[in-house]
C-alpha cells in the first residue's frame, strides 16, 4: 500500500488539493482527478480556475518530464485520459451559456497530429462564449477542412498543431483555400504549443491564439471586425 492510498482528498485544503491534482494527473489517476474536480466545484471554484490551475498546469508539468525523457508515451496517454476525465465534468459547465449564438467555428487538429486536448479546450471555451462549434477531431487532411467549410459555412476556421513537424500543414490548408478563392470568406485562427504570432502571420492566418481564453477574445474581436466591414460595405 502506498502513502497515496491514505490521502483523503476532501480533507486537503485548496492549495494541497491542487498540488495533489498535479500529482494525480502525472500518475494518470482519472478517478482521483474526477473526485478533486468535484470537490473544488463544491467549494465554489469556477470551472475555468479548476481547468487552468488544476488540469492545464498539471499537464504542463507532465510535458516537461515527457520532454526530458522521464515520462514516456504510455504514461502521458494515461495523464491525458485523466485530464479528459476532468474536462468531461467541466465541459457542460463551461459550455452552458444563455448568450445568443455569436458565430460558428469549424476546428480540427491537422494531418499527422493526434494531440486533441488543447483543441477540445478551445472548442469548449468557444461554445461557452456562444459560438456553435463543429469539431473535426484529429489528423485532418485539407479535404476534411474543405468539406466542413462547405457544409457548415463557418465564420471561423480553427486549426491546432502540437508538433513542429505538423504545424506547416496549416499553410497547406490556407494556400488551398486561397487557390479556391475562399480564404477571405473565413476568419482563420491557429494555435498550438510550438506556434507563435510570427508563424501565424507567415502562413497567412488571421491570428495566432496562445491559449483558449485568447482564442475566445480573438474570435470575438474578428467577428466584430467582420460585422463592421459588412455594415460599411
Ligand atoms: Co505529445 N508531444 N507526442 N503526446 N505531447 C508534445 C506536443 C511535445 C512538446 C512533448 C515534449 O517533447 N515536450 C512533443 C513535440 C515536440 C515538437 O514537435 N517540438 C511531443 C511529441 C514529440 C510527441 C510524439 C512524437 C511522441 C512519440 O511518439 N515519440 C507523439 C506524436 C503523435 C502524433 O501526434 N502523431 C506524441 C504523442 C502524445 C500522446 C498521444 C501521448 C499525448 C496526446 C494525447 C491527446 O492529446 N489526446 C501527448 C501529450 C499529452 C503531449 C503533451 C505532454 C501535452 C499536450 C497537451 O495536451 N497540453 C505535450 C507537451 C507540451 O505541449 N508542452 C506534447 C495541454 C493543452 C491544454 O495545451 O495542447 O498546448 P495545448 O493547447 C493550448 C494552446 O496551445 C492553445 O490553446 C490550448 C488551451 O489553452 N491551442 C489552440 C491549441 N490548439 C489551438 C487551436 C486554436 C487556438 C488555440 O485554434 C484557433
Amino acid at each position: 500500500m502506498s502513502d497515496d492510498d491514505d490521502i483523503i482528498l476532501s480533507e486537503l485544503n485548496d492549495e494541497e488539493l491542487v498540488l495533489q491534482m498535479h500529482d494525480d494527473l502525472y500518475d494518470g489517476l482519472k478517478e482521483e482527478i474526477a473526485e478533486s474536480v468535484n470537490i473544488l466545484l463544491e467549494r465554489n471554484w469556477t470551472p475555468y480556475d479548476i481547468l487552468t490551475k488544476g488540469l492545464v498546469e498539471g499537464m504542463r508539468i507532465v510535458g516537461i518530464d515527457f520532454r526530458d525523457g522521464i515520462l514516456f508515451v504510455p504514461e502521458v496517454l494515461l495523464a491525458a485520459n485523466a485530464m479528459k476525465q476532468g474536462m468531461a465534468i467541466l465541459r457542460p459547465l463551461l459550455t452552458e451559456t444563455g448568450a445568443p449564438k455569436v458565430g460558428t467555428m469549424v476546428i480540427g487538429t491537422v494531418k499527422g497530429d493526434i494531440h486533441d486536448i488543447g483543441k477540445n479546450l478551445v472548442g469548449m471555451m468557444m461554445e461557452g462564449a456562444g459560438f456553435e462549434v463543429f469539431d473535426l477531431g484529429i489528423n485532418n487532411p485539407v479535404e476534411d477542412y474543405l468539406a466542413a467549410i462547405e457544409e457548415h459555412k463557418p465564420d471561423i476556421l480553427g486549426m491546432s498543431a502540437l508538433l513542429t513537424t505538423t504545424m506547416p500543414y496549416m499553410k497547406v490548408v490556407i494556400d488551398t483555400m486561397k487557390e479556391m478563392g475562399i480564404r477571405d470568406k473565413h476568419i482563420v485562427l491557429v494555435g498550438g504549443a510550438p506556434l507563435n504570432e510570427e508563424f501565424g502571420l507567415a502562413i497567412g492566418a488571421d491570428a495566432y491564439c496562445r491559449d483558449a481564453a485568447v482564442a475566445v477574445e480573438t474570435a470575438k474581436e474578428w467577428m466584430a471586425r467582420k460585422h463592421n466591414q459588412m455594415a460599411n460595405a
